[in-house]
């Protein structure tokens, strides 16, 4: 198992950023590192009810999700990657965990807007994803996938929507601006600030699988939102003795 050294990894002892909630970039690279495939579905009431945190990547074709699936498992070819878009067609789950015990999955979806395929099976799938994205209970996370070349296109805004209702009830959103390779620093800039604009209070992180950058950032982002911290235990309020009245 390669694990590729973080910049904190890095750096000379005492000048260490303390881990972002308890893990350190390495750590969430290694927890990536154990993904498996789990099953695939073509449709919805195919996949199992799980209880374990759930990931979703989602976005148009060819957006790059299952490179970035592969990219931060460092798994060449866990999910189908391919030049052509509709490569992946069906809903695959991955699940995560050290010892065998998994704590999380990730589902890399079949992207939209895809010219080339048949109405029927675009309007098919617009409600298989539509559904998921709605009534999947264990659902933590959304990963969208977003070409900063495209921006968001008419169906990421549909998409937005859907989920809407479920982010503002804790679901939460992180956009994955995608091929950051093909733009220059600036366009970079420039597009990180457009999509945090757009994103309503989600995550927005650039990332590029050919130049790696941006992995470490996402990889601890999902780690961070698959185990969030136990809720505190609230303390019964204590009945306090009556003060005695000043005479
Ligand atoms: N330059 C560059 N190309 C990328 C990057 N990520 C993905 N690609 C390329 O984009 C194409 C599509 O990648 P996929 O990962 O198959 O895209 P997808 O979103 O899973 O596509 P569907 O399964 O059709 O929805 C492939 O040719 C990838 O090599 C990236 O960060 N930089
Ligand atoms: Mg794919």
């Amino acid at each position: 198992m390669t694990i590729h050294p973080s910049p904190a990894d890095t750096k000379p002892a005492g000048t260490t950023a303390p881990p972002a909630a308890g893990i350190t970039p390495a750590e969430a690279l290694g927890w990536m590192h154990t993904a498996k495939f789990l099953t695939t579905a073509p449709q919805l009431h195919f996949l199992p009810p799980l209880t374990v945190p759930e990931i979703a990547f989602v976005g148009r074709s060819n957006a790059g999700k299952s490179t970035c699936i592969n990219t931060l498992t460092q798994q060449k070819q866990l999910a189908f990657a391919s030049k052509k878009p509709g490569r992946t067609q069906h809903i695959n789950l991955f699940s995560l965990g050290k010892q065998g015990v998994t704590d999380a999955v990730l589902a890399d979806l079949p992207g939209y807007g895809y010219a080339a395929v048949p109405k029927q099976d675009k309007i098919r799938w617009q409600q298989v994803m539509a559904n998921y994205l709605v009534t999947r209970e264990n659902l933590q996370a959304i990963v969208l996938m977003c070409d900063p070349r495209h921006g968001l296109t008419e169906l990421d805004e549909i998409l937005l929507d859907v989920v809407r209702p479920r982010v503002e009830e804790g679901l939460k959103f992180l956009v994955v601006l995608t091929k950051a390779d093909k733009l220059t620093r600036s366009e970079q800039t420039k597009a990180l600030s457009i999509m945090k604009l757009q994103a309503g209070g989600g995550e927005v992180r650039l990332f590029s699988a050919t130049k790696r950058q941006g992995i470490e950032e996402v990889a601890t982002l999902l780690w961070q939102w698959a185990h969030p911290p136990a809720p505190k235990a609230v303390a019964p309020a204590q009945e306090q003795p009556a003060e005695p009245r000043p005479e």
